[in-house]
Parts: structure tokens; C-alpha cells; sequence
């Protein structure tokens, strides 16, 4: 059993939990929050609007290779899994996601906690194969990491490595002082949870989301930063589609249909790879999910995704960040799996390009926007 096995066992930590207790404080700190996780099947389509949405062009999309030879097949919906949030551990009713994170798109639902807080995933497995929820950053114990290899474990240690299909496991994750934001940070972080049993398939497959973290004290009731108008999580992620747990099907269905298009895939070197941001290619990601007005403070999370194809360097069109105390309108996520968090003063409004600097990707549809509307005065 875990050391932590459920809400009842946490204690109310920290000076600005005891404050608020008595004299009120920006965030009642050392709370638990849980959530209601399912890994379940879907069929993504990485170009909803049929669609670059950038010059109302056809998108050159091409990019599932068939038997990896001479056939190319264009194709933009694939069977992958993805985290969705339901309400209660019933599992039959999906939790709906809030406006403010429909950007979210093929990303699983943001876990907030403030540091003293515990957050707890009731996850359940709808998916046909082993799969787990990794954190990073916050404490586990062996019954919560969600990754299988010879750690000496067993029984229900071991049960969270790659959750059985249809099961149900419940990952407790206490939200320390080293989970929270370092000197250098803003009030809150980006941490990445993503499946590790497969690690790789899974991840490719869609398994990925994000946690924020907020310093003690400020955070407000739901562990929101206090000193920020609107949040964005943007993972940006080379999905490849060769790698997954639904390889073999999604070539079954497509393989032979009409819409193969013959030997010549040019710009096919990556494995069947599509360069999206939150699943979305050539700003399909929808522009009024990423809408803010005119004086907001807004805080951007960008990460990377797992593979040899993640690196990427998030460009701003019109505007200036503040990311490590330094400014600038490029962010370096320099390999796989890296996170940080950039500040933006919405003060320039209009629809601006939202795209990966490097040139393979911005060609391969690494692109979105976000518009910022001007103040009324009123
Ligand atoms: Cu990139």
C-alpha cells in the first residue's frame, strides 16, 4: 500500500495554510484534488478544418507511408488514445472541459495543485492494452509512478506500472516544495504526466497532458496563479504515427483505399511523423480558443513531446515574453520532453502567428495563432 492512501490522511501543511485558517490567505494551501482519468480510444484528426487555415490553401499534408516503401497515403484522422476527465469514479459521464482550456485539443486535462497540496488521479483503463499515468516533478511512491521496470516492487506497487484494460488505479502525488516554482520561476510551472508502460508507443499514441504547479500562497481556491489573467499549455510534438499501439490498424485502414496517391512522398523523412501543436496541424487549432484581450497578463506552458524529432523553438508573433527573468520572443525547448513557462503582457492586439522557428516543422504545419482583442475603453 502506499505510504499516502487517500484524502483523509493528508494534514493542512505550511504557514499560509495555518493563516488561512485564521486570517484568510490567497490560497488555502494543502488541500487534496482529485481527479476522474480515462485513457480512451478515439479517432484524432489532426486537420479538422480540411485545411491550412494559414492561407486557406489546401494542406500539404502527406504523411502516412505505407509498408515504408513506395506508397504514400494522405491521411489525417488516426485511432490514437487520449486522457479525458470524467466527474465521478463511475466513469460514465465526461467531466466538460472548461472554455478556458479548449485549446487543450489532444492533450488530457490540466491537474492543478499548489505546493502542500496532494493530487490524487482515479485513473481508469478503457484502452485494449497496459497504460499507465507518469508524473513528473511531484513526489510518488512506488504504487504511483506509473512505469514498469525492476525496482524490486510487487503487488499493488506494481499495478500502477500498466494499469490491466478496464481497470481502475488510484495514483496519489503529494505537491512538495520541490514541485513548486524554483527562484528563478514565475508564481506557477509546467510539469508534463504522460502513459509509461510503453513509453514510447504511448506517447505517440496521444497519452501526454500537463500539471501546474503554483508557489504557496499563490494560488487562489482552484490553485489558479493569482497574478495572471488568462494560462495556454501548448505542447508541441512530433506525433509519430509509426510508433504507436495503433499502427497496424490504422495502416489496415487505409492501405489500399482511394486515398493513396502513388509512389512519390516527398518530404518524408521522419517516420511518419505529423509536427503538431495539441494535435492540431497548419492552424487547425482553433483561433478563438486562443483569445485574450488587450492588458491581459497571460502565462504560456510550453513543452516538448518524447521523440528524435522534438526540439522545437516556439515563436511569438507580436509580442515580447519574459521566460527565466529574460526577454525574448522565442522559446528553447531544446529535446525532448522539456517544459517552461513564458509571461506575456497582451499589449498589441490583432491575430498573431503562433509557430515552431524550426524551418521542417513550420513546413510540415507546426503552426497555430492566437488573437489578442483590443480594449474597449469602456
Ligand atoms: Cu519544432
Amino acid at each position: 500500500m502506499s505510504r499516502l492512501s487517500g484524502p483523509s490522511r493528508i494534514t493542512v501543511t505550511g504557514i499560509c495554510a495555518l493563516l488561512s485558517l485564521t486570517m484568510g490567505c490567497a490560497s488555502p494551501s494543502g488541500v487534496t484534488r482529485t481527479y476522474y482519468v480515462a485513457a480512451d480510444e478515439v479517432d484524432w484528426e489532426y486537420l479538422p478544418a480540411g485545411k491550412n487555415v494559414l492561407n486557406d490553401e489546401p494542406a500539404p499534408v502527406e504523411v502516412l507511408r505505407v509498408n515504408g516503401l513506395e506508397d504514400t497515403v494522405i491521411a489525417t484522422v488516426f485511432k490514437k488514445a487520449v486522457y479525458r476527465e470524467y466527474t465521478d469514479s463511475t466513469f460514465t459521464e465526461l467531466a466538460p472541459r472548461p472554455p478556458e482550456w479548449a485549446h487543450l485539443g489532444m492533450l488530457g486535462p490540466v491537474f492543478r495543485g499548489v505546493v502542500d497540496d496532494t493530487i490524487v488521479i482515479v485513473f481508469k483503463n478503457n484502452t485494449s492494452h497496459p497504460v499507465s499515468v507518469h508524473p513528473h516533478g511531484v513526489i510518488y511512491q512506488k504504487d504511483s509512478e506509473g512505469a514498469p521496470y525492476t525496482d524490486g516492487t510487487e503487488g499493488d506497487d506494481k499495478h500502477d506500472d500498466g494499469v490491466p484494460s478496464g481497470e481502475i488505479h488510484r495514483y496519489v502525488w503529494p505537491v512538495p516544495e520541490r514541485a513548486g516554482p524554483g527562484p528563478m520561476d514565475p508564481s506557477s510551472i509546467i510539469w508534463p504526466y504522460h502513459s509509461h508502460t510503453e513509453e514510447v508507443k504511448d506517447v505517440n499514441g496521444g497519452l501526454i497532458g500537463a500539471m501546474i504547479i503554483t508557489r504557496r500562497g499563490m494560488g487562489d481556491a482552484e490553485g489558479r496563479p493569482t497574478d495572471v489573467d488568462r494560462e495556454f499549455v501548448t505542447l508541441f510534438g512530433a506525433q509519430i504515427e509509426n510508433t504507436t499501439q495503433y499502427t497496424a490498424e490504422n495502416l489496415a485502414r487505409y492501405t489500399g483505399d482511394t486515398l493513396r496517391v502513388g509512389p512519390n512522398g516527398p518530404r518524408f523523412f521522419y517516420g511518419n511523423g505529423y509536427h503538431s501543436i495539441n494535435g492540431y496541424l497548419f492552424a487547425n487549432l482553433p483561433l478563438e480558443t486562443l483569445t485574450m484581450d488587450e492588458g491581459d497578463r497571460v502565462r504560456w506552458y510550453v513543452f516538448s513531446s518524447t521523440s528524435f524529432n522534438d526540439f522545437h523553438t516556439p515563436h511569438w508573433h507580436g509580442g515580447t515574453l519574459l521566460i527565466n527573468q529574460k526577454r525574448a520572443d522565442v522559446a528553447d525547448l531544446g529535446g525532448p520532453l522539456l517544459m517552461l513557462t513564458a509571461d506575456m503582457v497582451a499589449d498589441n492586439p490583432g491575430i498573431w502567428l503562433f509557430h515552431c522557428h524550426f524551418g521542417e516543422h513550420m513546413e510540415e504545419g507546426m503552426s497555430s495563432r492566437f488573437e489578442i482583442r483590443p480594449a474597449t475603453g469602456g
